[in-house]
């Protein structure tokens, strides 16, 4: 578990540096005059932007799937650059502050999308797939050791704009659990809905696994709180995305609610599918692709201008 958070860390300052280069670069290239036909749109973005997508942990689907794009469309000398899904936060604002052309691999449901007004490139040939799923996944085993939390964890269901309420007061600097726990207090009835009918325990200890993406962060505290608030004595641990799912499905972990399907991790569904329980949906209406400020003119990803 150490190494896979460390690699993420290291990952995380590697990708803050390229971004502060690539902002101290000079504005040459700045008028071209028809040399180049590659793109049907007539802003040449990919020059501008040193033909980098602004990505985010390598381990995401989102991460996989926009590599997959660049191939599929064929985006000579285009590259998705290996972040975190803070520093892909922080370049996405920077951009926006100045008005400068950025593509992100995006996702909702995201705190970005109340603060910018941004809007996801098409993708005709479907790279993205369509609309997801978050699903809850649980060890084997969990229904007979904690009936009380595989309740839970069943009933668990809430929509994108609750979780972006909670995504919301995070972005805003509230601490996660501080967040999740305003959250809770202010939607008492969605809350006994999922805990209702289900007894009290004193202290057994569940563990849930997740990834820091802000969805993820958001719905893990919350969760987490509510099976505490029932008497559990729980632990979230951050994880790599694989090693998240491996830890469900070899019993290491309880519980995650952070399984994006069928697309984003059908990869790793595949491989786990028969060692884990999948509780289905807690959340409808997901979404990844590459996203851009709403003041760059184009609209889809097959109209990037190439090398
Ligand atoms: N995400 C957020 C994840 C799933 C949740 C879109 C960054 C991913 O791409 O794997």
């Amino acid at each position: 578990m150490l190494t896979s958070l460390k690699r993420l860390g290291i990952i995380a300052g590697f990708s803050a540096t390229l971004i502060l280069a690539a902002c101290g670069g000079g504005d040459e290239g700045e008028n071209k005059d028809g040399s180049d036909d590659s793109s049907s749109g007539d802003v040449k973005y990919g020059e501008e932007m040193k033909y980098q997508i602004t990505g985010i942990e390598p381990g995401a689907g989102v991460f996989k799937a926009a590599e997959n794009a660049v191939e599929e469309y064929e985006l000579e000398g285009w590259e998705v650059q290996a972040s975190s899904s803070g520093a892909m936060a922080t370049a996405l604002g920077e951009a926006y502050d100045n008005e400068e052309p950025i593509i992100v691999t995006g996702w909702s449901p995201h705190w970005k999308f109340a603060k910018y007004d941004l809007k996801y490139l098409e993708d005709p040939k479907g790279v993205f797939g369509e609309e997801e799923t978050i699903n809850t996944m649980v060890r084997e085993g969990l229904e007979d050791d904690m009936p009380e939390a595989y309740q839970v964890l069943d009933n668990f269901y809430w929509t994108p704009d609750d979780l972006e309420e909670v995504m919301l007061k995070i972005s805003d600097g509230a601490d996660p659990r501080d967040a999740a726990q305003e959250w809770i207090d202010e939607n008492q009835d969605t809350v006994a809905e999922w805990t209702d009918g289900v007894d009290e325990v004193d202290g057994d200890k569940i563990e849930l696994v997740y990834v820091e993406w802000d969805t993820e962060v958001g719905s893990t505290n919350m969760i987490g709180l509510v099976l505490e608030e029932l008497g559990y004595d729980v632990t979230v641990t951050p994880l790599d995305n694989a090693v998240m799912w491996e830890a469900v499905a070899t019993g290491e972990a309880d519980a995650m609610v952070a399984a994006w399907l069928p697309g984003t991790h059908g990869d790793l569904f595949e491989e786990y599918k028969d060692e884990l329980i999948d509780l289905g949906p807690n959340l409808e209406g997901a979404k990844i692709g590459l996203v851009v400020p709403a003041y760059m003119d184009i609209d889809s990803i097959e109209d990037l201008d190439t090398k």
